[in-house]
């Protein structure tokens, strides 16, 4: 073949070949004998290797370049051990449903069940947590694994999510006959586009215009539909929330957002469009505690978003651009029924709301433990990196829950609905190498930096160059307040050390200092971006309560993920 392996017929050169000419042109992994041949062959591609130093930090990293890239997102790591380090970040892709393909090692067939080194049944292990995960045992059909796996991962034959491939190492070495390669299968496939039945649109149009309290909710499914969701809201005049898997996705100066008044919403509104969102914990499970008076229309490009808890009155499958594109042109010249006193109050109320809340964010007050208020962090952080253009992730318990109301900007991703603390550090190093141009800033409570804080020392091999902010409570401090809110002030194991954080990063070859007075933080900021990848070691208090914290995420109630839904539902129940 026409490129650096030349002559190499190896099932190794193939799928080296395979990656390159699909145009993977990164990969996250930890290397081992077993993946070396690929590993070998893919660098002398010109793919670049991220070497990291935990298996699981490689699949973060592969996950959020595929959120921010819609690329997919790949990972190679070594059999045994490599391979069930990656479990954690494999079930949070699966949650996500992010396309990924984890290439693994595994044992050489010779010594199949003989007891070799670093074997264990790893398909077995990933299956519940992959779309697809295989042996490749035939060299020959290696690269109808690849791209039968590939095709799963973005949703060929149910969710997207991510795949795992494994390939003893034996069949790495051996030849694969020239007469076998097929070249269709270097060839990447377009997105599919998944028409509406006519008579779905029909339905959505006379539910969606003849509601007088329509209120749109996306989730991921909706990304990739941003101008035809912004048609539709403008067309229809409905009330817009966005969920942690679609932020950013609508401008926040859109006149249809009503994320402040999330309750009241939910509470009132008469007709609910879900837009590649699933009914899960996040959305009350769409019972009629969370939704007392709403019927559903549904569209998403997977039946699982379709399904889910609910019945929509009306369930469209297809791709959602191309659907909503379809119900705004079938709606031209009907007038909507809505109560335009409605949206207006919850427009109105959602910008004084977060006027108030952004204005006081550099203002919070400090703790009676003496330090400063978590909001002052991103205060400070909106003076120094540009909302419209920086990546902001966001990863821990209390902080999370104040990054999610306070960290701006353009795009965003945090721990999901697998609550998986850990990822912020390596999401921030993926984000940073596939938009080098871009701030990229991490806010990590000091608990989840300790997961992956050694990938720092990826960050620095590597030249990405974030910014981690540490929000060192000296505790895992959602849980902590919890236990001393219910558990009659008992704090049992949830207490850390105010950890130097800042010698750390410096210890690894990163910029790092320490900020206890809230007056500092913009310079030291300003510092850290201009000496990235940088840690910025904030002290905060203990004492500020956080929304999650308030609405009873820690307390894990029996019906519901939050108290206000739980009462309702106990109500309903009638106990
Ligand atoms: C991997 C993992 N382990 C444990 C938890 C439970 N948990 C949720 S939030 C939290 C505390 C996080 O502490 P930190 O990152 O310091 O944030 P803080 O609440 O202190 O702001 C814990 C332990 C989890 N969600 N994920
Ligand atoms: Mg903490």
């Amino acid at each position: 073949m026409d490129d650096a392996l030349g002559a190499d017929l190896s099932t190794a050169a193939l799928v080296a070949r395979f990656l390159a000419r699909r145009g993977v042109r990164r990969f996250f992994g930890l290397q081992g004998g077993h993946i070396q041949p690929i590993w070998d062959r893919a660098a002398r591609l010109g793919i670049e290797i991220v070497d990291v130093r935990h298996e699981g930090a490689a699949v973060h990293m592969a996950q959020a370049h595929a959120e921010l890239t819609g690329e997919l997102g790949v990972a190679m790591v070594t059999a045994g051990p490599g391979v069930t380090n990656t479990v954690t970040a494999i079930a949070n892709a699966s949650l996500a449903r992010v396309p990924l393909l984890l290439i693994g090692g595994c044992p050489p067939r010779p010594q199949d069940n003989m007891g070799p080194l670093q074997g264990i049944a790893h398909v077995d292990i990933l299956r519940p947590v992959t779309r697809r995960a295989v042996t490749a045992r035939v060299a020959d059909q290696a690269l109808r694994e690849l791209d039968e796996a590939v095709a799963r991962a973005f949703g060929d034959g149910g969710e997207p999510g991510p795949v795992y491939v494994e390939f003893p190492t034996d069949v790495l070495r051996e030849n694969v006959p020239p007469r076998t390669i097929l070249d269709e299968y270097f060839t990447a496939k377009p997105p599919r586009r998944i028409f509406p039945d006519p008579a779905g649109v029909a339905a959505a149009v006379e539910a969606l215009w003849s509601a007088t309290r329509p209120l749109v909710i996306t989730g991921r499914g909706a990304r990739g539909a941003c101008a035809e969701i912004i048609a539709l809201l403008d067309a229809l005049g409905a009330a817009y929330l966005d969920t942690q898997e679609s932020r950013a996705l609508v401008p926040a100066d859109h006149p249809s957002h009503a994320g402040a008044m999330r309750g009241r919403a939910m509470a009132e509104a008469d007709l609910v469009l879900l837009i590649g969102r699933k009914l899960d914990y996040q959305l009350g499970y769409g019972s009629p505690a969370a939704f007392p008076h709403a019927r559903f229309v549904r569209i998403a490009d997977t039946a699982s978003d379709l399904i889910d808890n609910r019945r929509g009155a009306v369930e469209v499958l297809a791709t959602p651009a191309v659907a909503l594109a379809e119900i705004v042109a079938a709606a031209v010249g009907r007038e909507s029924a809505v109560d335009r006193a409605w949206t207006a109050a919850l427009r109105d109320g959602h910008a004084a709301r977060t006027a108030r809340y952004e204005a006081g964010l550099a203002t919070a007050a400090t703790g009676a433990d003496g330090a400063m208020h978590p909001n002052r962090i991103f205060a400070a952080l909106r003076d120094v990196f540009d909302p419209a253009t920086t990546i902001a992730i966001a990863d821990g318990g209390d902080i999370m829950s104040f990054a999610r109301l306070a960290l701006a900007g353009a795009a965003y991703l945090d721990c999901g609905a697998f609550g998986c603390l850990g990822v912020g550090v390596p999401y921030a190093i993926a984000a940073k190498l596939a938009f080098p141009e871009r701030d990229v800033v991490a806010v990590v409570g000091d608990g989840s930096f300790g997961f992956n804080a050694l990938e720092l020392d990826t960050a620095v091999r590597h030249g990405a160059r974030i910014v981690v902010v540490v929000a060192n409570n000296a505790a895992w401090n959602i849980e902590r307040n919890d236990q001393l809110a219910n558990y009659d002030g008992r704090a049992v194991g949830t207490t850390l050390s105010y950890s130097d954080y800042a010698g750390l990063a410096r210890a690894l070859g990163a910029h790092g200092e320490r900020v206890t007075d809230p007056a500092d933080l913009g310079a030291a900021l300003r510092r850290a971006r201009d000496a990235a990848p940088a840690v910025v070691d904030v002290v905060v208090t203990r004492d500020a309560a956080s929304s999650d914290a308030g609405k009873g995420l820690a307390i894990v109630p029996d019906f519901q993920a939050l108290t206000a839904w739980d009462t309702l539902e106990r109500e309903r129940r009638g106990l």
